[in-house]
């Protein structure tokens, strides 16, 4: 399947604003005398965080894609609607539970095809690289959405110390499943401990990232404490929470979810309006927080609006097929 690479004059679909809201926000800007100031400047501030968890800041990032102009889902919504089957599997579970979850001590191993393969405690991880802010969507496969502002940084930071072989294909990421601190690892409705994977050169792209944090400040438990992937350009599953061990492998990793339902979620999982679910459709979505009566569904984008990033990873590929 041909991938369109944007011209470089087109805007990218996270640089698209309403027009009227930037006039707005360059008439705000003006009064204070920053009229001039960055596009950046004109991105809207990340809403606080509950106010109850240590402040974790971090700067805005720089990578490209990496701040989308969409209005942040708010902290309240982002912290109570959660997947984590660790701790069950109604969506508000996850914030009523995972509260036993013991975040300290915790330590990440990486290991497998690597000349460095290493043990890293949460406080050296926390230290590895500087934290940045990013704005990213994630879009779950069940058909909602949420825009997040998160602190960490590129997953590559951490990988490249590892310094992975030749034979080094692909890179598979681990959950803690503890049935003492997880109640949701009883029940046999995953393939415990959840396993999730990534080409090398997914995993290794910027706006891969390591995340500790969101609304500047630490991880709330229920959204994968002490530190978790975000990888927007795919389904929100591809996303592990509370990871213990990363193994660059030379096979392709087995997914739980594609364990648990091969038909349905295959290993590249990129978000794709054009690739039905064998259930449903992914064409449209509905933004949590924007349920009310009159909101409108929103058209999904093409690997969830970071085509002009990631694209180029998939180019030649059937997508259908490589689903
Ligand atoms: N360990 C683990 N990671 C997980 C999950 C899970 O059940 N267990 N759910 C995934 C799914 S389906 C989604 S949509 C996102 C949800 O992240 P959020 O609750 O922070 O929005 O986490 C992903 N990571
Ligand atoms: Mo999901």
């Amino acid at each position: 399947m041909l991938i369109r690479t944007p011209a470089p004059h087109d805007p990218l679909p996270s640089e698209i604003t309403p027009r009227s809201a930037y006039l707005n926000r360059r008439a705000a800007l003006a009064g204070l005398g920053l009229a001039a100031a960055s596009p950046l400047a004109l991105a809207q501030p990340a809403p606080a965080g509950g106010g109850k968890l240590a402040k974790l800041p971090g700067a805005r990032s720089a990578v490209p894609g990496a701040v989308v102009m969409d209005k942040p889902t708010s902290y309240a919504d982002a912290t109570s609607y959660n997947n984590f089957y660790e701790f069950g599997t109604d969506k508000a579970d996850p914030a009523q539970y995972a509260h036993t979850l013991k975040t300290r001590p915790w330590t990440v191993s990486v290991e497998g095809e690597c000349a460095k393969p290493g043990r890293y405690g949460i406080e050296d991880l926390l230290k590895l690289a500087p934290m940045e802010e990013r704005l990213y969507r994630l879009r779950c496969v069940e058909g909602w959405s949420m825009v997040i502002p998160w602190e960490g940084y590129s997953l590559s930071e951490l990988l490249k110390l590892a310094q992975p072989t030749s034979k080094a294909k692909y890179v598979e990421f681990t959950s803690l499943a503890d049935k003492a601190q997880m109640p949701g690892v009883r029940s046999g409705v995953l393939d415990w401990p959840y396993v999730e994977g990534l080409r090398i050169d997914e995993a290794m792209h910027p706006l891969a990232m390591l995340v500790f944090g969101m609304y500047g400040e630490i991880l709330p438990n229920q959204n994968g404490a002490p530190l978790r992937l975000a990888l927007p350009w795919k389904y929100g599953f591809k996303s592990a929470k509370s990871i213990v061990k990363i193994r660059f492998t030379e096979t392709e990793p087995r997914s739980s979810w594609t364990k648990a339902a091969q038909q349905e979620y295959g290993f590249y999982s990129n978000v794709n309006p054009n690739v039905p679910h064998p259930r449903w459709s992914q064409a449209a979505e509905r933004r949590i927080g924007e349920d009310g009566l009159f909101a409108k569904k929103r058209p999904t984008l093409m690997f969830n609006g970071y085509e002009a990033q990631v694209g180029q990873l998939y180019a030649g590929m059937d997508l259908k097929r490589f689903y």
